[in-house]
């Protein structure tokens, strides 16, 4: 804090057409131990950068935060904490990829393998040649096939349920048009989706609350296997093809038999950007998603926070 007002050192970048702004530094201590330790402390002493920094008038609601954080553990870069404008995300990998081009933009690293700490477990990112980035995520798999739930205005809907660093429920070839001129109606059906899981009672392993629904379709070109639209918790839909999203999709796809280790997944998003995914086979239907994409920095400032303002904290809506 300087005076009255914080001074929050941000990069911002998109990953495949979706945002993170990356804190750098300026925000209040959070407190020690693993990223998942000191959730609590984010949201006891920092919870205001979501609203101050993600919403309106200073970002939107589609941005992805992320707070840079030193990491305990000895293997690590650094480790990092996700937010949104619902609240604390579990993990982030178009995030993850984003948080590792600006590493490379303060020259905090260059090309190679670097070990992240996520609130989830520990991620491998690997900064290719070219530019792009590769991230080793975190084990995942498919807890359920073929799930019913009765959604309002569309009757049964049957998905997946699988974890890729987030809970996913997976709808294959069913509701609204996968077209980009359709945002509306595809957010409008998935957030119904979310909201009959939760009225239903249904969820990921051990209650784990199922916060983002993907809805797959064939591609719209040859340069993708299948397209997607998928819904994040707090109502916006995820620009890039989604990085959990996609582990979650290429561990049901291992799972039903239809992905061996060696094979090419390519996920492309509503905007037809694209995620290419590989898997790595552990135990049981258990797996490691390999995803890459590219991120571009595209920003970088001082966000002023003054206590002053009407504003400081962000127009909630
Ligand atoms: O890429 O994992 C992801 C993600 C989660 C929410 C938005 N993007």
């Amino acid at each position: 804090m300087s005076g009255n007002s914080y001074r929050i050192n941000v990069i911002d970048s998109h990953t495949e057409g979706e945002p993170t702004r990356v804190v750098i530094d300026g925000a209040p201590d959070i407190g020690t131990g693993t990223m998942a330790e000191r959730l609590p402390g984010f949201v006891e002493h920092a919870d205001f950068l979501r609203p101050a920094l993600l919403g309106e008038p200073r970002g939107f609601e589609a941005m992805v935060g992320a707070l840079l954080c030193d990491s305990e553990l000895e293997e690590c870069v650094c480790g990092v904490i996700f937010f949104n404008n619902a609240g604390l995300l579990n993990h982030c990998l178009h995030g993850t990829i984003g948080l590792v081009k600006t590493l490379e933009f303060t020259g905090k690293i260059t090309a190679g393998e670097h070990r992240i700490e996520t609130p989830v477990g520990v991620v491998t990112a690997t900064l290719n040649p070219d530019g792009s980035v590769t991230v080793a995520n975190v084990p995942s798999y498919r807890y359920r096939e073929s799930v019913a739930v009765e959604v309002p205005g569309w009757g049964e809907v049957k998905g997946d349920i699988a974890w890729g660093g987030n809970w996913f429920f997976l709808v294959e070839g069913f509701g609204p048009e996968l077209a980009q001129d359709n945002i509306s109606g595809l957010s409008d059906f998935t957030l119904a989706v979310m909201d009959a899981l939760e009225s239903a009672g249904i969820s990921g392993e051990n209650g784990g609350r199922i916060d983002h629904v993907e809805v797959f379709g064939p591609p719209a070109d040859e340069k993708s296997d299948s397209r997607n639209f998928v819904m994040c918790p707090g109502g916006e839909y995820d620009r890039s093809p989604c990085g959990t999203g996609t582990s979650a999709k290429l561990a049901c796809l291992y799972d039903a038999g239809k992905l061996k280790p060696g094979d090419i997944w390519r996920q492309s998003s509503i905007l037809n950007t694209v995620f290419t995914g590989s898997i790595e086979p552990l135990e049981g239907n258990r797996v490691i998603p390999l995803v890459t994409g590219r991120a571009w920095v595209n920003g970088q400032s001082v966000i002023v926070i003054d206590p002053n303002d009407p504003f400081a904290f962000g127009i909630t809506r």
